[in-house]
């Protein structure tokens, strides 16, 4: 592959991806998705030698293989400058994007696929925690943060990694109908008025309106995701 080319391996869907999608994107960096569509894909890529630890996403840039969504997320806002700009900055972009992933991937996303691979008892206990932990632990401290917000944004005066992590996370528990149907974001209108505000951002708006948004995590995108993983049987 040529080393200008930028690739990101993963399957199509948002999960562990998604952030390092809006972060290439709000970067200006033009890149192709190579979407893992069968488990032959994954078995594929993972003989490929690319991937550190056998597992995705995997982003190809500057002649490098970067593995740990993490990892590719920081070197990417990097390379964008949207990593802060005092160490002050960098530590509280840090500390909330950490608490925008526990927000969601704990409960909210693995529920989807404890439904599939555990039981609907299971993935209805994570829904119910993901309810109590997102009142009482996170989306009170994300209201706050933005109401001593003179920009808009999470951190200091422009667009940082703190803002994409929150989005991602935001967006899916605006999404998701468990959520939708007990109104839980009409108590967070400055979360809400995020979600507009970073959908409005240059370059961001156009992803976020293209058919390469795609959509909130269900149980038909987890089987499909664990049959590419091999949790599931092809
Ligand atoms: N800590 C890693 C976790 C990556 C991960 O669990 N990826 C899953 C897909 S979402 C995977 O590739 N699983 C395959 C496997 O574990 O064999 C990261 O953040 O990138």
């Amino acid at each position: 592959m040529a080393a200008d080319i930028v690739r990101l391996s993963y399957p199509a869907s948002r999960g562990l991806g998604e952030p390092i999608r809006l972060a290439l994107v709000a970067s200006g960096i033009e890149y192709t998705d190579n979407y893992l569509r069968t488990r032959e894909d994954m078995v594929k890529l993972v003989e490929g030698g690319k991937l550190m630890f056998k597992q995705v996403p995997l982003l190809e840039i500057d002649g490098l293989n970067l593995i740990g969504s993490e990892a590719i997320l920081r070197y990417v806002c990097r390379k964008g400058g949207l990593d802060g700009k005092t160490d002050e900055e960098k530590v509280k972009i840090d500390m909330l994007a950490m608490g925008a992933k526990d927000m969601v991937f704990q409960n909210v996303i693995y529920s989807r696929f404890h439904e599939i691979l555990i039981s609907k008892e299971k993935a209805e206990e994570d829904i119910r925690t993901a309810i109590k932990e997102c009142k009482n632990r996170y989306l009170p401290v994300f209201e706050k943060v933005l109401s001593e917000s003179k920009s808009g944004f999470f951190v200091g005066d422009s667009l940082t990694m703190a803002d994409i992590v929150l989005f991602d996370a935001l967006s899916c528990v605006n999404e998701i109908p468990e959520f939708k149907e007990i109104r839980l974001m009409d108590e967070y209108p400055l979360c809400v008025a995020f979600i507009d505000h970073f959908s409005n951002q240059p370059r961001l708006k156009e992803y976020l309106t293209s058919e390469r948004r795609h959509t909130v995590i269900d149980l038909e995108q987890a089987a499909y995701a664990s049959r590419v993983m091999g949790w599931l049987p092809s």
